[in-house]
């Protein structure tokens, strides 16, 4: 579906969400043909992949990598589907009794709780380099030139780890029954949920060999999203039920600073609609006909889960 096809929102994240749960299909049984031995962790890795989820991250990709002329074909949901199986397997150890304890996730009991902490652990590991064997192997179906694909890999391990994701995870972990300052926050947040959120933009960029000015203004779209995520879920958090969110415990359960907690409910409202403005004029700077990522900029705080 291309930027002059766009039918609206809705329509738009049905087709993509099933072009993506194909790809995460594939993901999933490459993984099991070479797992063979092991049916539990292939279980669990089934579990933790295909149980529900936006597919934000994936969709995004795929979105930016169209928007900079690349074709929709199945090897662009491939190397999209590679920043769900990291998510997956983040989602996979937060909810594990030594992190966030959860016992729900998506509307479903998590993955520890039907397949046991131990595999859970193990199948959330395997998804890793998964994810960056997939991603440099969906560049090469897309006959990208060898220093795009290392790029594009560079871009979902960087976002996925110490500096990104982990490191985000464990500032969270160490900021629990403590009431942290607003720059702390905001750092903790655009490690831990803005960074793979970021990196699916550039990725999908990189891949299609955007030119740096376009390749930089969808990263700046892509951190103002980051960013309008997080202050819409802790947002959601507060005012929604666990039951209506499918998931538990909630961040005030577990004693974690929100921007709620930290501005108040209508400041923290005000916050969010200023970053999605400023993701909408990063993307006009681009100057990129894209339909699709100006309303998932509006989706991701207008969303109810
Ligand atoms: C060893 C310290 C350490 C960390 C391991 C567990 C971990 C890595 C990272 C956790 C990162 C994490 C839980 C980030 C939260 C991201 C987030 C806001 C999740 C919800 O995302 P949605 O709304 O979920 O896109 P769906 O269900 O739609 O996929």
């Amino acid at each position: 579906m291309s930027g002059d096809r766009f039918l609206g929102l809705s329509a738009y994240l049905a087709e993509e969400g099933a072009r993506v749960e194909s790809a995460l299909a594939r993901a999933v049984n490459r993984l099991h043909a070479r797992l063979a031995p092991d049916h539990e962790v292939a279980d669990a890795i089934r579990h933790g992949v295909m149980t529900g989820g936006k597919r934000l991250r994936p969709i995004l990709c795929v979105s930016a990598w169209s928007a900079c002329g690349g074709e929709r074909t199945d090897a662009a949901y491939d190397l999209a589907g590679s920043l769900e199986m990291i998510h997956a397997y983040s989602l996979m150890h937060d909810d594990l009794p030594c992190m966030d304890d959860a016992a729900l996730r998506r509307g479903s009991p998590t993955t520890h709780r039907v397949h046991g902490e131990d595999v859970t652990m193990r199948a959330a590991a395997v998804l890793i380099p998964g994810a960056a064997l997939q991603a440099l192997e969906a560049c090469n179906a897309l006959g990208c030139p060898p220093e795009r694909s290392r790029a594009v890999a560079k871009a979902l391990m960087e976002a996925s780890g110490a500096g990104g994701m982990v490191g985000g995870q464990w500032l969270d972990l160490l900021g629990e029954g403590r009431v942290l300052g607003p720059d702390e926050l905001d750092g903790l947040h655009r490690r831990k949920t803005g960074a793979l959120l970021a990196a699916a933009l550039v990725m999908g960029a990189i891949a299609a060999g955007a030119e740096p000015r376009v390749r930089e203004a969808l990263e700046r779209y892509g951190r103002c999203i980051g960013l309008a995520f997080q202050i819409a879920d802790d947002i959601l958090d507060a005012t929604a039920s666990a039951a209506e969110l499918g998931k538990n415990p909630s961040d005030a359960e577990l004693d974690k600073s929100t921007y709620v907690s930290l501005h108040g409910l209508d400041e923290a409202r005000r916050r969010a609609t200023s970053v999605v403005d400023e993701a909408l004029a990063a993307l006009d700077e681009a100057a990129l006909d894209a339909p699709a990522l100006a309303a998932l900029a509006r989706y991701v705080v207008e969303r109810q889960k």
